[in-house]
């Protein structure tokens, strides 16, 4: 087709593609939210605040391709580097990852990981070095019509949110949560997945001892595994998670429910002792079965050795009453802030495209336009 009429074209597919991505808002974790890192405000601010999750380059809230599985990128989204703070968590709570918005044509699985920070605390740690055991998966759900209902389509009915359980037996510490969603909606072809990536520092307390098996973020995935190189416009459509085995006492068949905050607290930094909240402070036992997920008490801790030094000056758990999380969608309203002007889902084709016509492969590109327009 004639440049200028692609041209057009992209322009056209970048204006509804501009906000049709998503990143992950905030976590709440037993009623208490804890604000993540925002690519659409902080990147622009002096002082951006110090949260638990990870601060990554996706300020045009993209993905990281199948030919970055051997990087840096995809062990936290693009560039990412370690958040500052960190929530807590008592082995075996949940964790609810609200996410600002997912398309419903980016369907997927959403995975998620943990990787022990070792004794130094995740806010230093090396990401290279962080070694991930899958804690959960949802892949597809029903395949009998395609392209099928996938955990995508179920985080998007859940209030674009996530439940995951911290297995109840690891051994306390500071661990990375890599929360994932892969969209499939393009990866019937070589290099089309899209993988979302995000991070989280946890605190996780409890008299666990397990320190389960990791593998770096680096070797999670290969472009053509049976789950990332995968077709979903067949019916029935079939499909195979990606990534290395569950960890054998991940919490399986987690129930998805909404978590409505009840209050919020800011990200703790340092050898903080986690203040009690509001709900009176219980020592929370591992157990194997589900715990629940009450949104009413806030998150209690006893924390596991070593003992922790009283808390430094500029440490900060408050709490302030606060209403039920809005589900304001953030737009192109950016106030004044740059506003992303790059399509994610053009560029990164675009830029496969180019690579397809060096190797000389021909690939019809109208089709992957369709895709990505109605994306
Ligand atoms: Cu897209």
């Amino acid at each position: 087709m004639p440049r200028f009429t692609k041209s057009i074209a992209s322009v056209l597919a970048c204006a509804s593609l501009a906000a049709a991505h998503g990143h992950v808002k905030h976590i709440i974790i037993n009623g208490v939210q804890y604000p993540s890192f925002d690519p659409t405000n902080h990147p622009y601010m002096q002082n951006p605040p110090t949260v638990v999750g990870w601060t990554a380059a996706n300020t045009d809230n993209g993905f990281i391709a199948p030919d970055e599985f051997a990087s840096g990128n995809i062990i936290c989204h693009k560039s990412a580097t370690n958040a500052g703070g960190y929530a807590v968590v008592s082995a075996g709570d949940k964790v609810y990852i609200q996410w600002d918005q997912w398309p419903e044509s980016h369907h997927g699985p959403v995975i998620d990981y943990l990787a022990s920070c070792g004794s130094s605390g995740c806010d230093a740690v090396n990401k290279a070095d962080l070694e991930f055991f899958k804690i959960s998966e949802v892949g597809l759900i029903d395949g009998s019509q395609a392209p099928g209902f996938w955990a995508s389509d179920q985080l998007i009915a859940n209030n674009a949110g996530w439940l995951v359980q911290i297995p109840s037996d690891i051994a306390p510490g500071h661990y990375v949560l890599r929360h994932e969603i892969i969209a499939l909606h393009a990866a019937g072809q070589p290099n089309g997945a899209q993988n979302y990536p995000q991070c989280f520092n946890l605190l996780v307390t409890g008299s666990g001892s397990a320190v389960p098996q990791g593998v770096k973020g680096t070797a999670l995935y290969t472009p053509n595994d049976k789950g990332i190189l995968a077709g979903i416009y067949n019916a029935p459509v079939a499909y195979e998670i990606p990534g290395p085995a569950l960890y054998s006492n991940a919490a399986r068949n987690v129930q998805q429910s909404v978590s409505v905050a009840t209050s919020t607290a800011s990200a703790l930094t340092g050898d903080a002792v986690p203040v009690e909240t509001q709900a009176p402070v219980t020592t929370t036992t591992s157990s194997s079965s589900s715990s629940s997920s009450s949104a009413t008490s806030a998150s209690t801790t006893s924390i596991a050795p070593p003992p922790p030094p009283p808390p430094p000056p500029q440490t900060t758990l408050t709490t302030s009453a606060t209403a039920a999380p809005t589900t304001t969608t953030r737009g192109n309203g950016n106030g004044g802030r740059p506003v992303p002007t790059r399509c994610p889902g053009l560029v990164g084709l675009g830029f496969d495209k180019r690579r397809r016509q060096a190797r000389g492969v021909s690939k019809p590109e109208k089709a992957v336009e369709t895709v990505e327009m109605v994306a």
